[in-house]
């Protein structure tokens, strides 16, 4: 199978952001005048749920309970959210937060071989340039044929939709394409788009279930092995 084009995620894949975003997030919650803090531990739980205001609901729900709602609670969150991503654009324009190891050059070999490329995230697209202007330069854009970002489609990750998006923007089968992923979240959702599924683990995903990926990685330092595995013949 020749594969023509590569599908990126981009948090914990392209780089490691999910720090930066809890910080951020705690970051909104002090200027927000708010007593909550999540720490690495409870971030850890909250990972369970994609989507940053899907996460402060999760949160809310889950772990705030005695939290006194708004009246304009879709709202306070939408605002919340978006103070967050305010943060978290600041921090990853300042290069906080590099590309993983191997990302770059496995992006500049894809792109000499002719091979698509292509995003599917669940963060916001504000977020995603914020990162890939400092991680691959102004031009970035111009780099990937589709780029697949949060509110997009109707169902976030583990759902199919942002990749099933993607893939149509591309016009390409599942079986011409390969994806990149970091989350039993991010498996789940491109395995039920049905492509094939590469994982380099992080912090956050290491003890994480990742039962049909093709295979797993800790991180693309060693490119060659992954090409020789992926059969992306680079
Ligand atoms: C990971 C996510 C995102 C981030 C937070 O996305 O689930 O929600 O944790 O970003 P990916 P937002 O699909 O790239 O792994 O607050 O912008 O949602
Ligand atoms: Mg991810």
């Amino acid at each position: 199978m020749t594969i023509k084009a590569i599908i990126f995620d981009v948090d914990g894949t392209l780089a490691d952001t999910e720090d930066a975003h809890r910080k951020s997030f705690n970051k909104a919650f002090a200027e927000s005048n708010l007593d909550w803090h999540w720490d690495v531990p409870l971030y850890d739980k909250l990972l369970k749920v994609t989507g940053g205001k899907e996460r402060i609901k999760y949160y809310v729900e889950s772990f705030n309970t005695g939290f006194n709602k708004p009246a304009d609670y879709d709202n306070f969150v939408k605002k919340l959210h978006a103070v967050k991503t305010v943060h978290y654009t600041a921090m990853m324009r300042a290069g906080d937060v590099p590309l993983r190891p191997g990302i770059k050059q496995l992006i500049n070999d894809a792109r000499k071989a002719g091979i698509t490329l292509a995003i599917a995230t669940t963060t916001t697209p504000e977020n995603v340039g914020a990162l890939l202007e400092v991680g691959l330069g102004k031009d970035w854009g111009s780099y990937f044929a589709s780029v697949g970002c949060g509110d997009i489609v109707p169902k976030k990750k583990p759902a199919p939709d942002i990749f099933n998006w993607v893939l149509a923007e591309l016009k390409l089968a599942p079986s011409d394409c390969i994806a990149l992923e970091d989350s039993n979240n991010g498996l789940r959702s491109s395995l039920a788009a049905g492509l094939k599924t590469y994982v380099t683990v992080n912090q956050y995903t290491r003890a994480q279930d990742f039962s049909g990926a093709a295979a797993v990685f800790d991180d693309l330092s060693d490119l060659p092995a992954f090409y020789k595995t992926s059969g992306l013949g680079l």
